[in-house]
């Protein structure tokens, strides 16, 4: 299993890399690192096993992260209506997104950075994602608020990019021109 000692931190050269795309049909190795970055989230989220096992709790993981530097991401967590979204995906890419902007209230963390950076992170409100599952089938995704956001972040990790990259420098807490979005 994936542990916090696997996660890749700040400063580590992946984490600028453009990843690789993953061949499809996906390998069984693929597949393999694919479904235990998934399980990762899984166990982060559960209460006692994160305790148990000393793991931060996280909704979204890119494969960079664990120091793999191909095209893979994992992401699980709930929309503002409880809606789950529990993804294990190949080759994600942003087809197309709206003018409209959003941003999380409280900005954003991440697993790779083990301390706080504030400010506001602007985000597409809205975005058309296209990926393969684990299985190779391609799928369609329409995402709007919280699960958009963390796609964004996840894709952005393929592309060598930290969501503190966005944070306007000059005031980090200008609020962006878009939708709020609490958490
Ligand atoms: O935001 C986090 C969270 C965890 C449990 C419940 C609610 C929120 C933890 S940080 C996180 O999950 C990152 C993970 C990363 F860095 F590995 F990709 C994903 C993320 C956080 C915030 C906004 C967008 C994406
Ligand atoms: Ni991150």
């Amino acid at each position: 299993m994936i542990t916090m000692e696997d996660v890749v931190r700040e400063g580590d050269p992946i984490l600028r890399e453009r990843a690789e795309s993953v061949a499809m049909p996906p390998s069984e190795e693929d597949k393999d690192t694919l479904q235990k970055m998934h399980e990762f989230l899984v166990n982060s989220q559960d209460p006692e096993l994160s305790l148990k096992y000393n793991l931060r709790p996280g909704i979204g993981l890119a494969a960079p992260q664990i120091g793999v530097s191909k095209r893979m991401i994992a992401v699980l967590v709930e929309d503002e209506d409880g809606q789950l979204y529990d993804y294990a995906l190949f080759n994600p890419r942003i087809m197309s997104h709206s003018v409209q902007k959003s941003y999380l209230e409280g900005g954003e963390g991440c697993l790779s950075v083990d301390r706080d950076v504030p400010g506001f992170v602007p985000r597409n409100y809205k975005v058309k994602v296209k990926a393969f599952d684990i299985e190779g089938r391609e799928i369609e995704l329409r995402l709007k608020g919280l699960p958009s956001i963390v796609f964004q972040h996840e894709i952005d990790h393929l592309n060598g990019v930290m969501f503190y990259d966005h944070i306007n420098k000059e005031d980090p807490f200008e609020r962006p021109d878009g939708i709020s979005i609490g958490r």
